[in-house]
């Protein structure tokens, strides 16, 4: 495996690193027993978590208004492959990216294969793009997608989506990931009910060209670019279609996608009751969409998803919903904030790990609110980081993946090889 970034500037950085890191986990390892828990269990279980790296979220996003170019921004998925090899490098918790087509279109997928695989990369969900127009297409998708009045419309999108298997086949992938921003700014704009009999319709056609071992997962958005309805606009809508399609077919869950305030956890535990729980999209989220830093906002939120699915887990040991990030950066370097969001989800499933579930089932039993809620809290509040930082030096990463980075001088490197690119695109810099 070729390494984007020198292994010997790991190395010097944990060895200033190690003595302090051994004191913390020592300490940490005794409080942790005096509750009965085994520090070393915990680090084996967070050695083997892993959340795949989005390709569009090495680059710098923007908003609907600009777009502020970074520095060493990556100009190909090449360069977007050895940004998320350095990630996952310092990290050790991201060795899967997941594609988007035709950002990511690559000449030669057989090389693009084999490059990732150098690095010590895999591809997870690819992702299709009917949100926007691409160059030399024939119809427009200005008045929707899967869900398009026309016809030839529906089947360009449709074609796509099949060509993004075919793509993700050659690659090594194992599903498709479909998220329309199709919908009405208007009431009255198009029929409710007909545009999701159109995207039904649509995607059986999708349906039909997944293999067999391959998984749909349907994205839902509450808004925006529809700012009236949006046709998937829920988890109902995307449960109703995932069950309507078949059960390769289950929902993606992406954290903005939902009203302030929405309890997402309950989300997760209806969708993992009734077998349609797919993965995530994992980022953070003040007001709608947002796509802010994992953990940055709401912690809480996210240790209460991962406390869903670690209950989840107990009842059904076969559950493997997909982890995927989904962030977009615009006044951070992308490649720290990937790096920081993957520790912030480890550290969510980590604190999930940690809850006493006899206790808690006790309490529940007993009508015990206040030490139910405690129950949870006394997990939350546990400073994980010393069990992070233990997994990554174990498995071969860095101590403190940002300090790393920033020491091993990789962002001017590739700045003074990548040229700035300018312009008001969106997140997947084309
Ligand atoms: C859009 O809001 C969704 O989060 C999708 O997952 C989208 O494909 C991705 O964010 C890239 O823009
Ligand atoms: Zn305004
Ligand atoms: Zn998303
Ligand atoms: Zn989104």
């Amino acid at each position: 495996m070729t390494s984007v970034m020198d292994a010997s500037q790991v190395a010097a950085h944990n060895s200033k690193l190690l003595a302090q890191l051994e004191a913390d986990y020592a300490a940490l390892a005794g409080v942790l027993a005096r509750r009965g828990q085994d520090i070393e269990a915990l680090t084996a279980q967070a050695r083997h978590f892993a959340v795949a790296v989005p390709s569009w979220g090495v680059g710098t996003g923007g908003t609907r208004f600009a777009r502020f170019p970074g520095r060493g921004e990556p100009r190909n998925v090449f360069e977007k492959l050895d940004d998320c090899a350095v990630i996952h490098q310092l990290t050790r918790a991201t060795p899967t990216v997941s594609l988007h087509f035709p950002w990511d279109r690559p000449e030669d997928a057989a090389e693009l294969r084999e490059t990732a695989a150098a690095r010590g990369l895999g591809f997870d969900a690819v992702n299709s793009n009917t949100f926007q127009d691409q160059a030399g297409q024939q119809h427009s998708y200005k008045f929707g997608s899967l869900t398009a009045g026309r016809l030839e419309v529906r089947e360009q999108a449709v074609q796509h989506n099949l060509d993004c298997i075919a793509l993700g086949q050659a690659l090594g992938s194992k599903a498709l990931t479909v998220w329309v921003g199709d919908g009405a700014n208007f009431p009255g704009q198009h029929n409710l009910r007909g545009a999701l009999e159109r995207y039904l319709d649509s995607m059986r056609q999708i349906y039909a060209g997944l293999p067999d071992d391959w998984s749909l997962f349907i994205e839902h958005k509450l808004f925006e670019p529809a700012f009236y309805a949006t046709t998937i606009a829920d988890w109902g809508t995307s449960f109703a279609c995932a069950t309507a399609l078949g059960s390769k077919a289950r929902c993606l869950v992406d954290l903005g996608h939902h009203a302030p305030n929405t309890n997402i956890e309950m989300i997760v535990a209806r969708l993992a009751q009734f077998g349609k729980l797919g993965g995530f999209h994992f980022n953070d989220s003040k007001y709608g969409d947002d796509d802010l830093d994992s953990g940055s906002i709401n912690p809480f939120q996210l240790f209460l998803v991962f406390n869903e699915l670690a209950d989840a887990a107990l009842r059904e040991p076969g559950l493997r919903p997909a982890y995927m990030l989904d962030q977009s950066h615009n006044v951070t370097d992308p490649i720290e904030s990937l790096m920081s969001s993957a520790a912030e989800v480890q550290r969510a499933y980590v604190q999930a790990a940690l809850v006493d579930r006899t206790a808690l089932a006790a309490h529940q039993q007993d009508n015990d609110a206040h030490q139910a809620a405690q129950t949870l809290k006394q997990a939350f509040r546990t400073d994980v980081s010393p069990i992070l930082a233990m997994a990554r030096l174990r498995s071969g990463g860095a101590i403190d993946p940002v300090a790393c980075y920033r020491a091993s001088g990789y962002r001017d490197r590739v700045a003074a090889q990548r040229p700035a690119r300018t312009g008001a695109s969106s997140s997947g810099i084309v």
